[in-house]
């Protein structure tokens, strides 16, 4: 058994507004996510968390409350990432382009779950509505612009604690 992949997904909310990136590079490009990344050797998963924010879009949470863990594996490139799922409401900053996400607000109504891993829609209303969740997917291969990842088999709870 490979360690698992460790890594941080950070959702902003306010009021009836989500902040999501668009994917400029990398795994995931040309999907809207929330903002994270790899955890480092050096650092806590929280504190990776809050790294990432920073590069990613220029916000500082006041308050971080993991409100998921989700185990993604790939048929085509089998090993485990694990991504520990943060929700914020209090925050510092303004919202800032990066090289890796060009940032916009979503009404909670008009999220757009078509061009997002398709696992989102499964875990994300469960984090607006304040419940912790945990679960597992399998996909096909990774999205991209182009292609919305298969899911081959998910399970997903709700939890009281993680
Ligand atoms: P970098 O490679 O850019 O970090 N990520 C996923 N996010 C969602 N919503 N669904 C998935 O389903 C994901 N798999 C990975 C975690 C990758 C970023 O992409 C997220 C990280 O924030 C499979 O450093």
């Amino acid at each position: 058994m490979s360690i698992p992949k460790l890594l941080t997904l950070c959702i902003i909310q306010q009021n009836d507004k989500v902040l999501l990136g668009l994917k400029k590079r990398g795994f995931g490009v040309g999907r809207w996510n929330g903002f994270g990344g790899k955890v480092n050797k050096d650092e806590s998963i929280e504190q990776a968390a809050i790294r990432e924010l920073d590069e990613e879009v220029g916000l500082h949470p006041l308050v971080l409350s993991k409100v998921g863990v989700m185990e993604f594996d790939f048929v085509d490139n089998p090993g485990i990432m694990e991504a520990h799922i943060f929700k914020i409401t209090k925050f510092s900053g303004l919202p800032q382009e990066s090289e890796e996400m060009k940032p916009q607000w979503f009404d909670v109504n008009k999220i757009p779950y078509s061009e997002m891993w398709s696992s989102d829609i499964y875990w994300l209303p469960l984090l607006l509505a304040d419940k912790k969740f945990k679960g597992e997917f399998l996909f096909d291969r990774a999205s991209d612009a182009e292609y919305s990842a298969k899911i081959i088999s998910h399970k997903i709870n709700e939890v009281e604690e993680l």
